[in-house]
């Protein structure tokens, strides 16, 4: 008995730390982003700010019931604030690492014709995004989104807050977060947010942001 016991304790323990939120693997090393965003920049970014979002996440749900992270955005406004924080600051910057590459990859093929229609190019998307990431007052993301309409839309939130959030003013699924928190570029870039902006699309994995176009469209139209 005391053996069973025993060992229930120990899956229960190992069970419950698989459940925790944990750090992505980044794809690409701290310096090769460079020159757009400087290796120190990204360590700090990753290690600490990132990190620390995971770690408080994870304590802030000591005592709830362990959801996906996707299922905790869509009732965050059911959780506390450190939640809300917490779980936006996770999810937004896991994001925003895979819409990075070093040296970026090529926009074409079903993205790059709704961008062209809706937006007339890539360039005047990505003009946008560079004065609405510029224009939102303290700190926040600037967002392309796919909307409940299915139709693409630029989008800003603040803090952490994110378009998947049941308390979002507009809701949607997010292909493309660019965070534009000082943290992000003030090392570098000090108050020229917007020239931290200008040079962020010199490393922008379109690849990706396509894939997570066609499967959320895909997904929708169901
Ligand atoms: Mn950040």
């Amino acid at each position: 008995m005391y053996k069973l016991v025993l060992i229930l304790c120990l899956f229960v323990t190992i069970f419950s730390k698989a459940q925790e939120f944990s750090l992505p693997k980044l794809n690409y090393s701290f310096t090769s982003l460079e020159p757009v965003i400087d290796s120190v920049t990204m360590r700090v970014h990753y290690t600490k700010h990132h990190q620390g979002y995971v770690t408080n996440l994870n304590n802030a749900l000591k005592s709830q019931p362990q959801k996906s992270l996707d299922s905790i955005l869509m009732s965050v406004s059911k959780y506390p604030t450190a939640v809300r924080n917490n779980a936006g600051g996770h999810f937004n910057h896991t994001l925003f690492w895979e819409c990075l590459t070093p040296g970026g990859r090529e926009l074409k093929g079903d993205l790059l014709q709704e961008i062209t229609k809706t937006y007339g190019s890539l360039d005047s998307l990505q003009k946008l995004m560079t004065t609405q990431g510029t224009t939102l007052f303290g700190s926040g993301w600037v967002w392309l989104i796919v909307n409940k309409e299915n139709k693409l839309q630029v989008i800003t939130s603040i803090n952490q807050d994110n378009p998947i959030m049941d308390l979002a003013p507009i809701q949607g699924a997010p292909i493309l977060g660019i965070d534009v928190w000082e943290h992000a570029y003030y090392l570098k870039y000090q108050n020229k947010r917007a020239d931290y902006l200008k040079n962020i699309w010199k490393i922008i994995n379109w690849e990706f942001v396509s894939a997570k176009y066609l499967d959320q469209t895909k997904k929708w139209k169901k």
